[in-house]
């Protein structure tokens, strides 16, 4: 048969473009070998996020469902920045990684398209997305133990500690990833120190305050720049680099990691820290809006309590890793173990900072603050975040325990 016999059928899906609702059905129909009946498919967007679209598609007539998460050649917001529009794929290849260390709480991939550049994905909808069940003052009593599981498994194996280091040095090079890191050196590490980019979005009464806290204190600036160097520069292990309550799923007795774009090589603090600076802003939202007395200590309590295991159960965990699988002869040295994770909370107590702090002025604020609606609530709350951001940063290498960060929370939430 000549070339010119094959026959060939063109799709619509062979070059790329921005997907809506009816193309994602047309895709499913087409490209996706999972519903065995695509006579009655239904789609909705539900992606709350900044960057991509994410499809929810359910087969009417069994209920049937899967997530089809896609991405832009820009953000969502129209911010004017463009992105690689195949980070998905790189989101893909982690999700992967995820599910090799740690199956159960990361979510099955079933397909992913390079061309269109999106995935296919298990449906969670018995699952939350975590910081909309916090704003609902939600809480769950598993959180810190599967988090400091998913945590310690994902990250100490791709540390020089247990891999082996060409692999390593290899999969640095795979998960290089400049444009996704580009926004969290300038959103996290960069604007809150001056509003470099004039975009920080600053509540009107807070502008003296983040002026004087903030701008114009020389010291924490150099405190930033060291901890930005370190993001930069320290390609310690495989993170999932945006861990924040919006990139969990969650329910009462589990939960799934999702959306691990930014991922790259740099200070496993990072991840540490965001979760718990994530957890400080529940709490802010907590203690300024739940008006029942005891229902607003309980839930402050659940969270503060939260935080303690947290840093408890991830230290734990963390030492009794290392010592089984540390592969390293260097690293089997006793002690270094101990000098290894003291680095790391270290990053972790100045991550948890930056983290609270951009949240509060920079350009990506969250839901956990941003729906305070009495403006003088929020203003309070920000300087407590603020103030405990900024002795994160500055005192880090003294945060060894869960109760630490909690304390300074509660010393500034009493002198505001
Ligand atoms: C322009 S992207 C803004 C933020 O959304 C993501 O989830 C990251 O946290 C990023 O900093
Ligand atoms: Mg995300």
């Amino acid at each position: 048969m000549s070339k010119t016999d094959v026959n060939v059928e063109s799709s619509r899906f062979d070059q790329y473009f921005l997907m809506d609702e009816n193309d994602a059905v047309e895709y499913a129909k087409e490209k996706l070998d999972f519903f065995e009946d695509t006579t009655n498919l239904e789609c909705k967007e539900i992606g709350d996020g900044n960057l991509n679209y994410v499809f929810k598609i359910v087969d009417k007539n069994s209920n049937k469902s899967l997530i089809l998460k896609h991405s832009g050649e820009d953000t969502r917001a129209k911010s004017g920045r463009k992105l690689n529009v195949d980070r998905n794929g790189d989101e893909c290849k982690v999700l992967q990684l995820h599910n090799k260390y740690c199956p159960e709480l990361v979510p099955e991939i079933y397909m992913y398209d390079e061309v269109m550049n999106c995935y296919a994905m298990e449906d969670l909808s018995d699952y939350t997305i975590m910081r909309t069940a916090l704003v609902q003052n939600k809480t769950f009593p598993h959180f810190a133990d599967n988090i400091t599981t998913f945590m310690v498994d994902t990250l100490l194996p791709t540390t020089d500690v247990i891999l082996n280091h060409k692999e390593k040095k290899q999969l640095v090079e795979e998960h290089i990833n400049p444009i996704l890191c580009e926004i969290s050196e300038q959103l996290v590490f960069t604007d809150p120190f001056g509003n470099f980019s004039n975009e920080n979005i600053v509540l009107d009464s807070m502008k003296d305050f983040v002026e004087q806290n903030l701008y114009n204190d020389n010291s924490l600036r150099v405190e930033g720049a060291k901890l930005k160097f370190n993001f930069m520069n320290n390609a310690q292990a495989l993170l999932h680099g945006d861990l924040h309550t919006g990139s969990i799923f969650i329910k009462e007795d589990g939960l799934k990691v999702i959306d691990p774009e930014f991922a790259f090589f740099g200070p496993i603090g990072y991840d540490v820290g965001n979760i718990i600076a994530n957890l400080f802003l529940a709490w802010a939202h907590g203690f300024s809006t739940i008006e029942n007395e005891q229902e607003r200590s309980s839930y402050i309590l659940n969270i503060e309590k939260c935080i303690v295991d947290i840093v408890d159960m991830f230290k734990n965990k963390f030492i009794k890793k290392f010592r089984q699988e540390a592969t390293d002869l260097m690293a089997k040295s006793e002690g270094f173990d101990s000098w290894y994770l003291k680095g790391v909370l270290e990053d972790t107590a100045g991550s948890v900072g930056l983290e609270m702090i951009r949240r509060i002025v920079g350009v990506a604020p969250v839901e956990d603050i941003t729906s305070i609606k009495d403006e003088e609530k929020r203003a309070k709350v920000q300087k407590i975040l603020i103030l405990a951001g900024k002795d994160f940063i500055l005192n880090r290498s003294k945060y060894t325990t869960g109760e630490q960060f909690v304390e300074t929370l509660k010393k500034y939430s009493k002198c505001i």
